[in-house]
């Protein structure tokens, strides 16, 4: 008998089943990415979004042990409100399930899930990576290996700029996943529209995303995940000069505090949060409703193009 399994959600399942588009959403940005209370209005938005482009939201996480796919609003609102939420890896998941415990997934065990249901488009608001230091920490964010793994279509503003940009790059090469600009050749920068590096490809459309799954899928040759990077407009951007200075900040209170492990990217996030006097999160929520609404889009193609 399976004691633990994945539930998925009634709409979730329909939708699989019928072959209607989904898209996969994280928790980790609801219990440990965003300010309480804000949290749950931006949970229950960034599922709007979803909706109102033509998806399903699945938003993922655990319930006293249970992987669900698809939470509904009670459960959603028991992730964003209760203490404590256990912020769940890949490597968590097991153990999570098998202790009862309420967990919120991250980029890289909301992928792991969402493609062992088969759902191929995941939104997220900025990828984890190489944290600044890494060379002496060998703090690198378990998303890149995740991906490296997992064939899921990752829709993010970047990796977050607090990260060392130009290495989390690098490692994304070596791990074979696959980064494209959509209508950019610069990678962004998360809070900043560009992070100052460059791309090798971008894609002008949601169908021409499909194009590539499609092709991915016919060649059958690789099995990795796909970055599909998103820059806010200039316009909607933090201040970069609000930014460069929070960052130096924030990454100095670390020091100084002796935050290490899974709680540096939240401890940051909530350092900007609080520093900017809420523009940073108002960004932030800006970068998850954008990747939202594009995710849908591409789920929609890739949608499409299955039925044709
Ligand atoms: N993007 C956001 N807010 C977040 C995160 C991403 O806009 O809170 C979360 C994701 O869940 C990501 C995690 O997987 O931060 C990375 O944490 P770490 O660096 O500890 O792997
Ligand atoms: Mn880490």
């Amino acid at each position: 008998m399976t004691t633990f399994h994945i539930r998925p959600g009634t709409e979730v399942d329909e939708a699989l089943r019928d072959g209607r588009p989904v898209v996969a959403l994280e928790s980790t940005i609801v219990s440990h990415g965003l300010p309480r209370p804000d949290n749950l209005r931006v949970a229950r938005q960034i599922e709007q979004t979803v909706r109102d482009a033509g998806a399903v939201p699945a938003t993922i996480g655990m319930i006293a042990g249970e992987l669900v796919v698809g939470l509904d609003d009670a459960e959603l609102t028991r992730l964003a409100t209760v203490d404590p939420v256990a912020k769940l890896s890949v490597r968590d998941l097991a153990v999570a399930a098998a202790t009862g415990a309420d967990g919120a997934t991250t980029v890289a065990a909301t992928s792991a899930v969402a493609a062992a249901v088969g759902i191929g488009v995941f939104a997220t608001g900025g990828l984890g990576g190489v944290h600044r230091e890494a060379a002496q920490t060998f703090d690198e964010s378990a998303d890149l290996v995740t991906l490296a793994r997992t064939p899921i279509t990752v829709v993010c503003a970047g990796v977050k700029s607090i990260l060392d940009v130009g290495a989390t790059l690098e490692r994304l090469e070596t791990l074979g996943v696959g980064v494209v600009g959509y209508r950019t050749r610069r990678f962004p920068g998360f809070y900043l529209t560009e992070s100052g590096f460059d791309l090798d490809w971008s894609v002008d459309s949601p169908e021409q995303v499909a194009a590539v799954l499609a092709a991915r899928e016919q060649h059958g040759v690789h099995g990795g995940g796909l970055i599909v990077a998103n820059p806010l407009p200039v316009d909607e951007q933090l201040d970069p000069a609000l930014h460069d200075r929070t960052l130096a900040e924030g990454l100095a209170r670390l020091g100084r505090e002796g935050v290490t492990g899974k709680a540096v990217t939240p401890f940051l996030l909530a350092y900007f949060h609080s520093a900017t006097e809420g523009a940073s999160l108002a960004v932030n929520v800006r970068i998850i409703l954008r990747n939202a609404d594009l995710a849908a889009r591409i789920a929609v193609a890739a949608a499409g193009r299955a039925a044709a």
